[in-house]
């Protein structure tokens, strides 16, 4: 069967090891598989959610490119572009929010995190997110979304949408209901000072993350002030399962690795952190460091990373407006 791929990632800077692990390393396998069509989004209307400055969204968004080539996606297999640039995400989001219910939107747990305690006073934009989303995936009769374990409510949101669209209007199949793809071992990356808290980009401790650009001396670091628990590593896991700090480390060694938790622990069980440590240092800086030199190689070369943009902005917007001609059709426009 043909997959169709589709997913983004916000242009906020300072993508991190969870955006890797958790989305663009399967984004990388899914391109390679000749048969999938995949389409991979900057989405930068999503980035201004939160405020932005508009000099560093630009670079940002030639960073997000040079992450996703320096990772292995190859632009000549995969469509990539940003999300602004085809105008259709936010009609069809508009047209979207028209189907979507208030209630489904309150449940959302990610708007509740991000806005905090002062929700009046977080954007409108945030709230409305997912329906967002929900037209990035629609607009390609995307199939299959890869997103970390994060999304995955967001995602479930966009196919209630989707079913209540071809409900409302008889259209039985218009819109493709999509399947997530999320990682089965490791889909959470938690942050290095907090194991109950999810690594993100806009952690105040950059001691908090591994960012994609860090370079080797940054990364050895940052593991050896990554919080741990006092106790050796354990031998089974249950056991981790009870220890937030020590689970996050070897999950990410294990993802690293392609390896499972149990081999991980059969390799380092009785062993103290330390040890560990260097082990999982080493095997980061083998995966990571080469990413990081070609993001800084291929950000030397702007005209480079544009070019692919504007390249897969035409290719996008064609298999966009088609949809959208039809969805204009359907709603009687
Ligand atoms: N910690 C994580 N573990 C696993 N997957 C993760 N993703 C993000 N954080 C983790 C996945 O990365 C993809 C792109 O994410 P995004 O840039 O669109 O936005 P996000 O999820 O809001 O990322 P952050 O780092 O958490 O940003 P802030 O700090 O702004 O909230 C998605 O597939 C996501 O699941």
């Amino acid at each position: 069967m043909v997959k169709k791929i589709f997913s983004g990632v916000q242009p906020t800077g300072n993508l991190h090891l969870g955006n890797y692990l958790g989305a663009i390393k399967n984004f990388v396998e899914l391109n390679n598989d000749n048969q999938n069509k995949c389409v991979f989004c900057v989405v930068d209307l999503h980035a201004i959610t939160v405020k932005q400055d508009p000099k560093e969204l630009r670079n940002n968004i030639r960073e997000t490119v040079a992450t996703f080539i320096a990772s292995g996606i190859d632009p000549s297999k995969s469509i990539i572009f940003n999300q602004s640039k085809v105008t259709a995400h936010s009609e069809i989001a508009w047209i979207l929010s028209c189907v979507a219910r208030m209630g489904w939107l309150n449940r959302m747990t990610q708007f509740k995190e991000k806005a905090g305690k002062d929700k009046e006073k977080a954007s409108v934009g945030l709230y409305s997110y997912p329906i967002l989303m929900a037209a990035d995936i629609l607009l390609y009769d995307a199939t299959h979304v890869p997103v970390g374990d994060d999304q995955k409510q967001h995602l479930e949101l966009c196919r209630d949408i989707a079913q209540k669209f071809n409900n409302d209007f008889e259209v039985e199949d218009f819109f493709v209901i999509p399947e997530p793809l999320i990682q089965k071992e490791f889909s959470r990356i938690m942050s290095l000072k907090d194991g109950l808290k999810k690594m993100s980009k806009s952690d105040e401790s950059d001691l908090s993350r591994i960012n994609l650009t860090d370079t080797k001396d940054q990364i050895i670091n940052k593991i050896k002030k990554a919080k741990t628990d006092s106790l050796p590593l354990p031998s089974n896991v249950e056991e981790l399962n009870k220890r937030p700090e020590a689970l996050n480390l070897i999950g990410i060694y294990s993802s690293l690795n392609n390896s499972s938790l149990e081999e991980t622990i059969k390799n380092f069980s009785g062993k103290n952190f330390s040890d560990f440590k260097n082990s999982l240092s080493q095997l980061m800086v083998d995966k990571i460091d080469p990413i990081s030199l070609e993001i800084r190689k291929l950000l030397d070369d702007s005209d480079y990373l544009d070019q692919i943009l504007s390249e897969g902005v035409k290719k996008a917007q064609e298999i966009a407006s088609q949809k959208v001609k039809k969805i204009h059709e359907i709603i009687g426009f």
